[in-house]
């Protein structure tokens, strides 16, 4: 069985030309544009980076979780005894998503393999995965899969393009050089052949998926990645899949969504983001304290009036909030980040309706708030004004009712060549979010 389900893999991936870079001429297929609509609807996800990683809870420094194979430079030899400690008695896949689904979230994107190559399933290709190498030794992807589906909640698949385990990743990139102890040789061909292999397996042992979240190519900028024959397999075999790539540049062809990393788009604070912005869904992913893995010294907690602020911006600039977990060697969720997802799940409840299936509005971003809008519903969203009046220009459209979202009851508003002034008493504001509700005529 597991050798004709390998030749399956394997047959699978050659059959596909190898000449594309990119995938030109993608033409998405319907299923794939309404599940871009549904993306765009959804606006809300959590991002969980979760490995073996987490045992080591970044090793006292603050800044690194995921990246402590490589900033403190550990060879593969010693790396390898990690999988060992890793025993999650305490996940729960089914609290997992009961939470995402508390925080008005409506899909996870997870960590199936990140740059260590460790796979949080149960690869065929490669016994460097959580059921052959932890004592744990159960598929965590496969049950939060099963949950997922219960749940009604969509699952991506995080797959690191980089790879500072495998033999073949070379030549080497920016990182994960000499000191991981791999030979000096190895054969890039086969590198993405393991590559297009696991993502077979992603694509078919896990029922229906909402897309793959792809990252690293940035260590290898000028290498050849052939991403064209790989977007090709995971569109033949889920052509309703997103791709995103977190490369930092212009979207490629056979992508359905850009991302933006720890910054609004438009925004370069991190200095990682290009600057286009491209008509695919947009989709911003944030750390919820300082670290995208588990650290145990990371206190630096964003607040949930913070959060929901940034999921508030992120919707004015049509752009998704992927907020990041990341969970414990244990399985469990840090109790600090569970509140702020309770928290934010409770704003959701009240106010997802100016959120969820809206789309920027025409009142363009401003240093006081951002627009929504379903429409003839126009939403602004007070997030920091200090004044009794604000001016909202330009505006011109007919204006048939403003109210407060929050209780209905009707905002003194004039409208004339200036623009359209509101008046905003200070027993009206909302210290996270004063939210005015435009009925256009
Ligand atoms: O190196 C990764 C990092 O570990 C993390 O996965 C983030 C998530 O967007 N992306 C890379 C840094 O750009």
């Amino acid at each position: 069985m597991k050798i004709c389900r390998l030749l399956f893999l394997l047959v699978a991936v050659s059959a596909l030309t190898n000449d594309l870079n990119a995938q030109e001429g993608y033409v998405p297929t319907q299923e794939n544009l309404d599940n871009r609509t549904w993306f765009q609807d959804a606006k809300f996800g959590m991002f969980v980076h979760w490995g073996v990683y987490s045992v080591l809870g970044g090793g006292g420094d603050e800044g690194i979780a995921e990246w402590i194979m490589n900033n403190k430079r550990i060879p593969i030899k010693q790396y390898e005894k990690l999988p060992s400690f890793f025993n999650p008695i305490n996940f729960d896949a089914a609290e997992w998503v009961r939470m995402v689904k508390d925080a008005g979230m409506k899909y996870i994107t997870i960590t199936s393999k990140h740059h260590d190559g460790f796979a949080m399933y149960d690869s065929k290709i490669s016994d460097y995965n959580i059921v052959d190498k932890s004592p744990y030794g159960k598929d965590v992807i496969k049950m939060l899969a099963e949950e997922c589906r219960k749940q009604n909640i969509k699952l991506f698949f995080y797959y690191s393009q980089l790879d500072w385990h495998h033999p073949d990743y070379y030549p080497r990139g920016r990182t994960g050089q000499e000191f991981t102890g791999r030979d000096e040789s190895g054969n890039w061909e086969d590198y993405l052949e393991y590559m297009n292999t696991q993502l077979t397996e992603l694509l078919t042992n896990y029922g229906p998926i909402g897309g793959i979240w792809f990252d690293g190519m940035w260590d290898k900028k000028d290498a050849d990645w052939q991403e064209g024959k790989t977007y090709q397999l995971i569109h033949n075999l889920q052509p309703g899949a997103l791709i995103g790539s977190n490369h930092h540049v212009k979207p490629y062809p056979g992508e359905d969504f850009q991302m933006f990393e720890q910054d609004l788009p438009g925004e370069n604070t991190t200095g990682w983001q290009g600057s286009h912005i491209s008509e695919l869904p947009l989709e911003m992913c944030l750390t919820i304290n300082g670290s995208w893995g588990f650290n145990i010294k990371d206190q630096n907690h964003k607040s949930p009036k913070e959060l929901v602020q940034l999921l508030v911006k992120a919707a004015g600039r049509n752009a998704n909030l992927l907020l990041n977990v990341g969970p414990m060697p244990n399985g469990e969720i840090q109790p600090e980040h569970k509140a702020s997802l309770k928290a934010m799940g409770d704003w959701m409840d009240k106010h997802g309706e100016t959120i969820y299936g809206t789309r920027k509005g025409i009142v363009a971003a401003e240093d006081w708030g951002v627009s929504t809008q379903k429409g003839k519903k126009l939403y602004l969203h007070i997030l920091d004004w200090d004044k009794d009046v604000l001016l909202v220009q330009p505006f011109r459209e007919k204006v048939q009712s403003v109210v407060f979202f929050a209780d209905k009851s009707k905002v003194k508003y004039r409208l004339d060549d200036y623009g359209l002034i509101l008046e905003i008493p200070k027993n009206k504001k909302d210290e996270v979010d004063t939210i005015l509700e435009i009925t256009l005529k």
